[in-house]
């Protein structure tokens, strides 16, 4: 058989094994894995080198307004580009409703941003915020389009659905085999500390991380679910940044729960010291949930190495921190008036690899499926995330022995920031292949814009999980009444 590409002489990691393989690409799919493959138009020497699949980022915002109407810096381009460079051949970003706005309307809008400029395959999930009957009656032809998963908020007054609106969804939601995200942090408990710094005149960028705390997000992650338990519907919560949330999900999912989650770097990295940094620089670390503490650290490293988390994701958020982003209400906003999120997708991966991998804390094999091969399983990408026959060519060549210092020249995204600069990394991406199109080799770029493609997703798999059927729903069902969703 003759192969377009072959990469050569490298290890090749999957979630189980790691074993020395070379791999034939033709068509931009992997089309052979074997010991040794001659031939090849175009021959990738990784001797010496890791080849892993390359990462799914599931979590970032790219050419999105939050509600209040900041743009993220990145756009499809860049945001893809930079995501490429940080080892990853796909994304999902989210294409997000505003209130009073169809579905239709915001799907034509993100095809229109990403289409013509993402250099990486993409999808999106849903952002619904305004769950009226006009937009639950749309939903059915999001799912057809491919779109199987969505994000709910519980907090902000401009993108909290309550939880009715949530009850809707994850209905819907189950009906077509859709996965609900969650945003969970009760949005009361904020909004009530809030207004205690602001009668206090406590409003620098530190006292954030106090106005959000770990109780508002455990509160809110065991409310979502009991929503979705009430339904039978599976739940992924996003971005979890405390040691109680995550015990929550380890506890559910021993329960049966059909429930995903994440955690992100920046919880990892960072603390609510990082808020408290001189001046105004402190805004820079404003992102929600907040960044927590030392113990939270080794509390979610627990947690990962425990399995509590499907995958570990960017959450890429990335206001400047200038007039167009964290300061557009001004150089010295109050914190509740400030951008919230901060930049990452670049750097999900080399950190994850970096304080993972090199340092001992996690396999090789735990870093494909917090990286790659869960993303792809849970958000229904079927031909992603493994190195097997068949599947996209959608490869990342790390070299485990590359030291690096992050710098913002180095980044690829549109910030003027990066909240992991200065910190030391062992392992980079050394190039990134998706649909057997090189991204990312050596340091250059060499894709074009729009080359990558939408991809249509399948339903979430929750085959193996045994869920929960409502008592309630049962004895109406004895009375006659089938009310179950
Ligand atoms: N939630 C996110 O997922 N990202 C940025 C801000 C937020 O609230
Ligand atoms: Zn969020
Ligand atoms: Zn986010």
């Amino acid at each position: 058989m003759q192969f377009e590409t072959v990469i050569h002489d490298g290890t090749v990691v999957t979630p189980s094994e790691t074993f020395k393989a070379d791999i034939g690409i033709n068509g931009g799919v992997i089309a052979a894995v074997a010991e040794r493959i001659a031939g090849g138009e175009r021959r990738i020497d990784a001797g010496g080198r890791l080849v892993m699949p390359g990462g799914i980022e599931g979590h970032c915002h790219i050419a999105q307004e939050s509600s209040s109407g900041v743009m993220t810096a990145d756009d499809y381009y860049s945001g893809s580009v930079s995501a490429a460079f940080g080892g990853n051949s796909t994304f999902i970003p989210f294409a997000a409703q505003h209130r009073g706005q169809s579905i239709a309307d915001v799907i034509a809008t993100y095809d229109g941003r990403a289409a013509p400029n993402s250099v990486l395959d993409y999808s999106y999930h849903l952002i619904i915020s305004d769950p009226s009957p006009a937009v639950l009656e749309e939903l059915p032809g999001v799912f057809a389009r491919g779109i199987t998963s969505f994000k709910v908020f519980m907090t902000y007054d401009l993108m909290n659905i309550g939880d009715a609106g949530m009850l809707d969804i994850l209905t819907i939601a189950k009906t077509h085999g859709a996965l609900t995200m969650v945003h969970a942090e009760n949005n009361e408990m904020v909004k009530w500390m809030n207004r205690r710094f602001a009668a206090a005149g406590l409003t620098e960028p530190k006292y954030h991380a106090l106005s959000r705390p770990e109780l508002a997000e455990e509160e809110a992650i065991h409310r979502a679910v009991s929503l979705a338990k009430l339904v039978d519907a599976a739940l992924f919560i996003v971005h979890v940044s405390t040691r109680g949330g995550a015990d929550i999900v380890r506890r559910e999912k021993l329960a049966g729960t059909k429930l995903f989650a994440e955690t992100c770097p920046q919880y990892l990295a960072l603390t609510r010291d990082d808020l408290d940094r001189p001046g105004m620089e402190g805004a820079k670390y404003i992102c929600s949930p907040p960044l927590r503490d030392h113990a939270t650290q080794e509390g979610l490293w627990q947690h990962i190495r425990a399995g509590t988390f499907e995958s570990v994701s960017s959450d890429h958020a990335p206001y400047r921190a200038d007039a167009t982003g964290k300061f557009m209400n001004g150089a010295d906003a109050p914190y509740p008036k400030i951008a919230n999120g901060m930049p990452g997708i670049a750097m999900r991966l080399p950190y994850l690899f970096s304080e993972g991998v090199a340092k001992g804390k996690i396999t090789l094999g735990d870093f494909v499926r917090l990286s790659s091969t869960n993303a792809a399983r849970v958000f229904g990408l079927d031909r992603k995330g493994a190195i097997v026959p068949g599947f996209d060519a959608d490869i990342a060549i790390w070299n485990p022995e590359e030291k690096r210092t992050v710098t913002l020249e180095a980044q690829h995204d549109n910030m003027d920031y990066s909240p992991f600069e200065g910190i030391e990394i062992t392992g980079w991406p050394e190039l990134v292949m998706n649909h057997g199109r090189v991204v990312v080799e050596k340091g250059e770029l060499k894709a074009g814009r729009g080359e990558g493609r939408f991809i249509a997703r399948k339903p979430v798999d929750t085959g193996a999980m045994p869920g929960h059927r409502a008592v309630e729903f049962e004895v109406a069902a004895r009375y006659g009444q089938e009310i179950a969703p």
